[in-house]
């Protein structure tokens, strides 16, 4: 007979209506009320990607898909999924209650983001972890980073091929490959952390997988606090190096996110359009992994790996 396992599948969350979007940036912002003005901030920003992001239904075809895939390609296991969301129900505190109500005794965390850091990861799964013990089970094992995974990597690659490909002669010669993830608060530097390196690596396995000549490496969507924050940001890289080295066509991989949602819609298709326009280059943005079939099975892969099957 099959073991059963959970699935605990953890990602950022997303509003489902436009009432939700101020508790939601409450939750984000660890309680505090946002002002007037940074909540129609917010608002315009989602109106502007057509009201709400269309993340909450790409999170949910991910998590589903991955649980199917994983039941076919292998008998060991059965998994059973739990989603369980950072800023939004179904909390990861929920997710974790259903499976010790359901009786699972055993299960593996994911977090949609390919990258480890204090301030995401780590505490997806700390939060997990906490609620399992408090509860007396289950059992969680937690994947910390997949950004290595050779198919992740080669979504990518091929991704940024083909957009070479469509590419003029003349937007070939002058182009430049972006590679993002998304701004964290300077200080996690003091402990550490490896997200900025995390993020290099990944920049390098896919240039030199899709052998292009320049890339960089930014970051993007860095909130609304004094701190400073991780740099430089996509939109003034772009400048610079458009200023610096010429460059005048602009492609962007924003590697840390998996789906279409308001960082990679607004952030990169509005606010670094706004700069590729204004310097007269091309605006190239790959699109996102989302629920493809081949990002599916490079996540079932980075699971079937960490339980050694
Ligand atoms: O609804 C959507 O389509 C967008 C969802 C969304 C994703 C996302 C991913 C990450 N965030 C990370 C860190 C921070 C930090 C702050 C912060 C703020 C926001 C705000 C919105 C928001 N984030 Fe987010 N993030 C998404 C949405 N994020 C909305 C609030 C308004 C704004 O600042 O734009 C700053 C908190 C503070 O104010 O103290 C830090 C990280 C990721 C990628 C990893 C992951 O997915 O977990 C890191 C998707």
């Amino acid at each position: 007979t099959k073991k059963k396992m959970g699935l605990l599948v953890m990602a950022y969350g997303t509003p489902y209506k436009e009432e939700d979007i101020e508790r939601y940036y409450t939750h984000i912002r660890h309680g505090r009320t946002p002002s007037e003005e940074m909540l129609e901030d917010l608002r315009g920003r989602y109106e502007a990607i057509g009201g709400i992001s269309p993340l909450a239904k790409i999170t949910m075809d991910q998590a589903k898909s991955l649980e199917e895939h994983l039941n076919s390609i292998q008998d060991e296991i059965e998994f059973h999924m739990y989603l369980g969301l950072k800023h939004i129900e179904p909390f990861v505190e929920d997710a974790v209650e259903q499976m010790h109500k359901d009786g699972i005794e055993e299960a593996v965390s994911i977090v949609l983001a390919p990258h480890f850091s204090t301030f995401s990861v780590k505490s997806y799964n700390g939060r997990a972890k906490e609620t399992a013990e408090k509860l007396g089970g289950p059992a969680i094992t937690s994947v910390e980073s997949w950004y290595e995974e050779p198919k992740f990597i080669n979504y990518w690659v091929e991704k940024v091929k083909d957009t070479f490909v469509r590419m003029s002669e003349e937007e070939r010669k002058n182009a430049v490959l972006i590679v993002s993830a998304h701004s964290l608060p300077e200080r996690i530097l003091q402990y550490g952390d490896p997200y900025p390196q995390q993020l290099e690596e990944t920049a390098k396995m896919i240039a030199e997988g899709a052998d292009v000549e320049h890339y960089a490496v930014g970051w993007q969507s860095e909130g609304n606090t004094p701190d400073p924050w991780l740099g430089p940001d996509v939109q003034d890289l772009t400048r610079e190096l458009h200023e610096k080295k010429g460059y005048t066509t602009f492609v962007y991989t924003p590697v840390g996110f998996v789906a279409d949602h308001l960082e990679v819609l607004y952030d990169n298709d509005y606010e670094c359009k706004v700069v590729t326009d204004e310097i007269g280059a091309s605006y190239y943005r790959p699109e996102m992994p989302n629920a493809k079939p081949e990002f599916i099975d490079a996540m079932a892969d980075v699971i079937l790996k960490h339980l050694n099957k």
